[in-house]
């Protein structure tokens, strides 16, 4: 079994960095708050016996020799930066989790055939950039330098701010794994949810993971005087954006699986006595069927064009980013049942409605995850929680999961 109090000092300790006045945790990619969260970690794997190193798109890694050298590396690990005051399992767990089970098996001088990494990737959450999984991308060689144009709220890139971080944006080819290297990655993670513990288990195997389509939509009007200007002629760019966002939550809600969130918003000029000039707004729309989610976001865009119309405003809509729902492999699901069975705890399976790297390595490799119960299935939140005993046990089911695995079984 792993060692649960080294793991929980571990998860605490980090928790401090990138502590917030206002609550919570923010952590955001290449910031000195997601360094000195490496570092921490990096000082947790040099511990842990592990040979650490980041690779050309800054990815964290501790990798533990197997037996055959050449044999593909079992990828475990998740990633530390974090969304604006964010929780502190979000990440984390997963993490320290991977360089709890390589450290456990190093003081025990377990040998495995395959080589294991643990990973913590850059920018899993884009929080900063509202463009994610850099990280992950960089490792199944999909990043383009193209894609680093994204800017942060300062108007600074991908690309500027990996190269404030010592990384050379050009290089970033360098960070993909060839096909065949990786015989699978695991992660260990949150729900983020409230299936586990409405079911009132610690753990479950997750089956899949839903498909996300991030959109920014701006609505154009006309600025003009609060009070000199009649209602009838007003051209408000901010009540077409009520309506349209009334309507997202009424198109979401329709096919009964779709999530719809409007988490960000800027309204230009911002002055109390100013009809607002223009509205900027984020739209994260989510389903594990792409078709259905698509559909969905095809009759949202379509409605947003007739508001406009409506109202004399000018509608676009941007899309950000888009991820397809991913299955997780047999392989890798079967290998956690066996290692739930193996410690008495119920074989559980169930899907993600959040996202996680794993989407992005489907073509490298096989992916599976582990999640361990959130408390009232709160995340993205300084609420987030999952206890000691939750974490434990994820981590010796994490344990059994990857020994198989890189067992060679
Ligand atoms: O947004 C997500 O689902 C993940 O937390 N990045
Ligand atoms: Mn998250
Ligand atoms: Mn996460």
């Amino acid at each position: 079994m792993i060692n649960e109090d080294r793991l929980w000092n571990r998860l605490m300790e980090l928790g401090e960095i990138g502590k917030q006045p206002s609550g919570g945790i923010t952590r955001l990619s290449f910031t000195k708050e997601e360094r000195a969260a490496k570092e921490k970690v990096a000082s947790y794997m040099k511990e842990a016996g592990l040979a650490v190193y980041e690779d050309a798109v800054g990815n964290l890694l501790g990798r533990k020799e197997g037996k055959d050298p050449e044999a593909a590396v079992v990828l475990v690990g998740s990633h530390l930066d974090s969304v604006y005051n964010g929780g502190m399992f979000d990440g984390p767990l997963g993490v320290l989790s991977a360089v709890e089970v390589l450290q456990t098996m190093n003081e025990r001088g377990v040998e495995t055939k395959h080589p294991i990494e643990v990973v913590a990737f850059t920018d899993e959450e884009g929080a900063r950039f509202s463009y994610g999984m850099i990280g992950s991308r960089g490792m199944a060689g999909t990043l383009s330098e193209e894609e680093l144009v994204h800017q942060d709220k300062h108007g600074i890139s991908i690309a500027e701010a990996m190269k404030a971080a010592g990384l050379d944006p050009s290089e970033i080819g360098k960070a993909a794994r060839r096909k065949g290297s990786v015989k699978a990655y695991v992660e260990l993670h949150i729900e983020q949810g409230r299936v586990l513990e409405q079911a009132n288990l610690p753990v479950g195997i997750v089956t899949g993971i839903a498909g996300l389509v991030w959109a920014k939509f701006t609505v154009e009007g006309k600025a003009e005087h609060a009070g000199a200007t009649p209602m009838p002629i007003r051209r408000d760019p901010l009540v077409a954006a009520a309506q349209i966002i009334q309507m997202i939550e009424q198109e979401a809600k329709k096919t009964g699986t779709t999530v719809g969130t409007v988490g960000q918003m800027q309204v230009f000029p911002g002055g109390i006595n100013v009809i607002p000039a223009r509205v900027e707004f984020s739209l994260d729309l989510r389903d594990i069927d792409a078709a259905v989610r698509d559909n969905v976001f095809q009759s949202i865009i379509e409605r947003a064009q007739q508001i406009g119309q409506e109202r004399n405003v000018k509608v676009t809509v941007e899309r950000l980013q888009e991820m397809p729902p991913v299955l997780c492999s047999e392989l890798v699901q079967n290998a956690a049942k066996e290692a739930c069975k193996q410690l008495g705890f119920d074989v559980f399976s169930l899907p993600s409605g959040a996202a996680h790297d794993g989407v992005q390595l489907v073509d490298l490799c096989p992916i599976g995850m582990i999640f361990v119960r959130s408390k009232d299935g709160i995340s993205h939140s300084p609420e987030e929680w999952s206890s000691k005993e939750d974490c434990a046990a994820g981590a010796n089911v994490l344990y059994h999961t990857v020994m198989r695995l890189a067992m060679g079984e």
